[in-house]
């Protein structure tokens, strides 16, 4: 029998993989099965499976029928069969993992992106069907969900989020276009922000006419309105729109081709109206969406249509997520190797292929050339772009790049939540800080938002317990009993909690220590501190200069608020993009915050409960768009869209002005981003 001890790829379509989940009972625990079929006419000898997923990885601890767990790295496995191992053409090979750490709880939970690497190191990609689970059925989701207008709807015209004044009358013969009649230089570059955005986003559409030919006639004049308020007044010719701003000016177009859109997709049942006065202001003056590119890679074509999108949805805050332990994004020209090393991916490499991605080296970075055309569309857009690079937590691959970050003399460290090992810089290692004032420097020249978001989340509690460099600046700060204390966590790594959970923890000083270090710098710089809410930790931010992010509820946010924390909320329960819409393993998402349809998103209100002096602090909203589970591009689609429009409502629309039943009825006109439609 010939066999195949390497591979071309025109074997790729003939070997499969299929997962099955068996959820635990109460007679049996979980298990997870893998099955490689050989649909090729030749044996399949030395090879090792590679994929990334169970979600959570698999459990280094596990008990595996059929098989070794050879390596792995988070998400990522490589599982091989025992020695001498034939898998004959129409064979399946079977491998039962038992008990994973973490249940699947959707079906993207599952294994993704699967390939064998054979033992003289060539590797192939293979088929890889969507996981099933034992007891469900049903079609797996992906692509936004529909929503369609209804029969009578509850407004007549077509407006996210709904304006918070609105008294108009009538509608006019719809016209086919906007003839927009800029006269200042400003004027004329919203006009071209405008026009670029709408061709971006219906490029079939022709919404801006160059002459009148059909066109409603819509001028600008100035007045002083609040910073991103405008009005629209409705004559008989056309429409003026009036603000104090670009800003304003261009959300009054928004609002006017999203009137005009309706009214031309829905004759009869939108409308344009022929009268009257749109005088519009934004609730809360941060509203935000952050999106996640080390897990996955958007590129810089994606990043401009977001903000298109966003802008779109009247958002104007853009906080970009540049790296993290599966990637480093950003090109920062004292240290290349962040970027040649730290933003690719693959089989061998030294970050190996995470979440979907096959075994060729795969991956990007944004040039600072790119970076700078980004940040210059974002303020044609009105939106303020947010840098984060997250630290000292969640920078395994920062650390690949560039090894000489570590203490030399460190043995082991803690395993962080999503299965890194070591993943946080050592705040008693004097380069880390050369490091990320580097950094800091670099990325405030690149961003006129003098924002310097530093993450500051997940670090693992018995992070830095086998640092003999950390435990003596712990020993410093806090006295021996404490450094022993942390030393002996070297037990617990892999347990899975965190730092600033737990009050007086050692890795909790030190954080703190490296924090407020770090904050220091950006502050002599002139720049405002943005954290994850652990940041407050220890208490060390200046609140002047500092903002958190609070993310895993909102009785945390608003204890933070009342402590004076400038905050902008973004409880995952509810704006975590990542989550799935429903419960049921057919729709793809995360689920460690449970679940979130449209609904639940759209109603739930952050203002609930707080005090004044709370409200005060709250800067705003804020949905995170974490990509962990969005290995295609039609997952994006449906865990963005509608939510994503949802929270841009919250934001803008007073609580008084929401309705559930109104927006459900208008948000099947909003853009999506790929799309991909369910
Ligand atoms: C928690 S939120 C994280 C991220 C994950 C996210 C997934 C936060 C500050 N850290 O690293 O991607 O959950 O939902």
């Amino acid at each position: 029998m010939p066999a195949i001890r390497s591979a071309g790829p025109h074997l790729m379509n003939t070997i499969s993989l299929e997962t099955l989940w068996t959820p635990a009972s109460e007679d049996r625990p979980s298990v997870y099965e893998l099955s490689l079929r050989n649909g090729a006419s030749e044996a399949l000898v030395d090879f090792a499976l590679g994929f990334s997923g169970p979600a959570a990885g698999i459990d280094p601890h596990a008990e595996i029928d059929g098989g070794t767990l050879r390596s792995r790295l988070s998400n990522w496995s490589l599982i091989a069969p025992p020695d001498g191992y034939v898998l004959p053409p129409g064979g399946t090979w079977r491998v039962a993992i038992r008990s994973l750490t973490h249940p699947l709880r959707h079906w993207s939970d599952g294994a993704r992106g699967a390939y064998l690497a054979f033992a003289d190191g060539r590797m192939l990609p293979i088929v890889t069907t969507p996981p099933n689970v034992v007891g469900e059925d049903g079609a797996l989701l992906t692509g936004a969900a529909r929503f369609l207008l209804p029969e009578a709807p509850p407004v007549e015209l077509s407006i996210i989020p709904w304006p918070n004044h609105l008294a108009v009358d009538g509608a006019r013969a719809t016209p086919s276009g906007l003839s927009l009649k800029p006269m200042s230089t400003e004027e004329q570059r919203v006009v071209a922000a405008f026009t670029e955005m709408v061709r971006e986003l219906f490029p079939d559409e022709g919404l801006v006419h160059p002459t009148d030919n059909g066109g409603m006639p819509v001028t600008f004049s100035s007045k002083p309105l609040g910073p991103e308020a405008y009005e629209i007044a409705f004559n008989p010719t056309g429409a003026i729109v009036s603000a104090a701003s670009q800003a304003g000016h261009l959300y009054g177009l928004v609002t006017l081709g999203q009137i005009l859109r309706g009214a031309l997709q829905h004759p009869g049942k939108l409308v344009v109206p022929a009268s009257g006065t749109i005088a519009d202001s934004p609730a809360l003056a941060w509203r935000g969406a952050h999106l996640d590119v080390a897990r996955q890679f958007y590129s810089s074509g994606e990043i401009s249509r977001l903000l298109k999108l966003l802008a779109w949805n009247k958002m104007n805050r853009f906080h970009w997520h540049l790296s993290d332990d599966e990637a480093w994004r950003v090109e920062i020209d004292a240290y290349p190797a962040l970027t040649s090393v730290g933003a690719w991916r693959g089989h061998g490499l030294p970050l190996p292929p995470f979440l979907g991605s096959g075994p060729s080296r795969a991956g990007g970075y944004y040039s600072k050339a790119e970076i700078r055309e980004i940040v210059a569309l974002g303020q044609t857009l009105g939106i303020e772009i947010v840098p984060e690079i997250d630290i000292p937590g969640h920078c395994y691959a920062a650390l690949e790049a560039l090894p000489e970050l570590r203490d030399p003399g460190e043995t082991h460290g803690g395993e962080s939540v999503q299965g890194f090992l070591d993943n946080c810089l050592n705040p008693a290692h004097e380069p880390v800080y050369r490091f990320i004032e580097t950094v800091v420097d670099e990325l405030l020249e690149l961003f006129p938002s003098r924002i310097f978001h530093l993450g500051a989340d997940e670090v693992p509690l018995s992070a830095w317990s086998g640092s003999p460099k950390a435990l003596e600046l712990l020993e410093r700060l806090a006295g021996k009993e404490a450094a022993d204390r942390h030393r002996a966590l070297a037990d617990s790594i892999t347990s899975h909690e965190f730092a600033d959970q737990i009050g007086g923890s050692g890795t909790a000083i030190l954080q703190a220590q490296f924090i407020g270090r770090v904050h220091r710098y950006i502050a002599s710089k002139g720049a405002t501190t943005g954290g994850w809410e652990e940041a407050a930790h220890g208490d060390i931010l200046d609140r002047r200069t500092s903002y958190l992010v609070g993310w895993r509820d909102i009785e945390i946010s608003a204890a933070l608020a009342g402590e004076g924390h400038d905050i902008v909320v973004s409880p995952g329960q509810r704006y975590y993009l990542d989550m799935a819409n429903g419960p049921g393993w057919s729709e793809p998402g995360a689920g460690w915050a449970g679940w979130s349809g449209p609904e639940e998103t759209y109603r739930f209100e952050p203002r609930d409960g707080w005090s004044e002096m709370q409200l005060q602090h709250l800067l705003g909203v804020q949905t995170c768009i974490w990509s962990e589970p969005m290995a295609d591009r039609a997952i994006f689609d449906r865990l963005v869209f509608p939510r994503i429009s949802a929270v841009a409502e919250t934001g803008w629309t007073a609580p008084g002005n929401k309705s559930w039943k109104r927006f459900a009825a208008l948000c099947g006109l909003m853009p999506i981003m790929y799309g991909h439609w369910a």
